[in-house]
């Protein structure tokens, strides 16, 4: 095996990419594994189904249902997965020891085992406030609701969030970023969509204006074009996000599922990250109405992957995944979806880019077409797997006997 990256290398080097620096530089990119693709974004309050526009399909079995199952389970992909990763939960997965805490009252200490395990296994944690599957969802609203009552809650929600965040972030010594996702729609059309716009950019306005320290907790903002039962107007949309992350210095968060089906993310970041200071980015799979299969080697996951290495946004494009499917292993579809993220980064940084920029830059557009195109061919099978040795995990498709292994000894016994 190393013979074949020995002389990957070589071919790479031909062209002026040294894959040593690559391997150096995607050790420091992180990719936040999302929690909730182990439990069919479930969480540990035991109440109500899924809603908020989002639906999870299938019923393999095995699915987490405690979060020492969920822990294990994310253990062993993290085991399948190279490079450095992050651990991204949602405020449903807090473990109140059997007790009921209002999510408006939830607190660090109900996130102490996700610590405890974060800190074991040197991985920071990234956060998001739920505002979804709760008996206080007002016919789909939630921060835009007309009610003030309603609003009020889940903006102390929002806040009891970014305070959480803050403590992940001093505890682990690592920055926590809090993504604000908010799936406040209309099914029909509404008559007026001023009003719960309005009435949602106040209620941010409220949570944010209660400071946290940027080194511990940073937050982000996430628009949708639309959600399942929520198809004709979301107040979140991609303008109203786009225009209060400027104004308010936060983050803002791409899903790559949330667009329409022929836009991309990818040709968002050199646009957006001149005006706002970081992007988290969502990576996703949108398939027709679905905004989240598995990710996959695309084209697109390739583009978002030269975005941020042929710009040098390593440190100001956060790379959360975003998917669930329950119709497969759940662990092999982390471990896929993850590895592919991987593999577009590692694929961006082994790119010829010194070449393409040079024949760019002379106009010669003849050969920047043929040099992408020859590009796409060079020796990367043996650069990827080297890769993964050096992490200490499978190579190739052995991830996979792994995987079969802990159903038939851990997943098959759940019931
Ligand atoms: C939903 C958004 C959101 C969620 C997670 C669970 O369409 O993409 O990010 O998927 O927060
Ligand atoms: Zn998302």
């Amino acid at each position: 095996m190393s013979k074949a990256y020995d002389l990957a290398k070589a071919v790479y080097q031909t062209h002026g990419v040294d894959t040593e620096a690559a391997f150096k530089r995607l050790d420091k990119i992180a990719v936040s594994l999302h929690c909730w693709q182990g439990d069919d974004v479930a969480g540990f309050e035991n109440n109500i189904s899924l809603d908020g526009g989002l639906a999870v399909t299938g019923n393999y079995p095995g699915r987490a249902r405690t979060p020492d199952e969920l822990r294990a389970d994310i253990d062993k992909a993290m085991s399948l997965i190279p490079g450095t990763k992050r651990l991204n939960l949602h405020a449903i997965y807090a473990e109140t020891n059997g007790k009921k805490v209002g999510r408006d009252k939830l607190e660090p200490k109900h996130f102490a085992r996700w610590v405890d395990w974060a800190k074991a296994n040197k991985v920071g944690l990234d956060f998001n406030p739920s505002f979804f599957s709760h008996p206080k969802m007002d016919n789909g609203l939630t921060l835009s609701s007309s009610d003030a009552g309603i609003r009020a809650f889940w903006v102390d929600h929002g806040i009891a969030c970014r305070k959480i965040a803050e403590s992940f972030g001093k505890t682990l010594h690592n920055t926590c970023i809090t993504n604000f996702w908010v799936p406040d729609g209309f099914k029909d059309t509404p008559f007026d969509r001023l009003a719960p716009r309005k009435r949602l950019a106040d209620s941010l306005d409220k949570i944010f204006a209660v400071k946290i320290d940027p080194r511990y907790d940073r937050d982000a903002v996430e628009c949708k074009l639309f959600g399942i039962g929520a198809e004709s107007c979301t107040v979140g949309s991609h303008e109203f996000y786009m225009g209060y992350a400027m104004k308010n210095k936060l983050l803002l968060c791409l899903d790559s599922g949330h667009f329409h089906p022929t836009e991309v993310i990818s040709d968002k970041l050199s646009s957006t990250l001149l005006f706002v200071d970081e992007v988290l980015l969502h990576v996703s799979r949108g398939v027709r109405w679905d905004s989240d299969h598995v990710v996959t080697l695309t084209d697109e996951l390739r583009a978002i992957g030269e975005e941020v290495i042929r710009h040098n946004f390593d440190k100001r494009v956060h790379i959360g995944l975003d998917y669930f499917d329950a119709s497969i292993n759940r662990i092999a579809a982390w471990t896929i979806g993850a590895r592919n993220m991987y593999k577009s980064l590692l694929l961006a940084l082994v790119e010829p880019a010194k070449e393409l920029a040079s024949v760019e830059k002379k106009g010669d557009f003849t050969g920047r077409l043929a040099l992408l195109e020859e590009a796409k061919t060079l020796p990367f099978a043996a650069v990827w797997d080297e890769y993964c040795e050096r992490c200490g995990v499978p190579v190739g498709s052995a991830w996979l006997d792994e995987v079969r292994c802990y159903e038939k000894n851990v997943l098959a016994k759940r019931g």
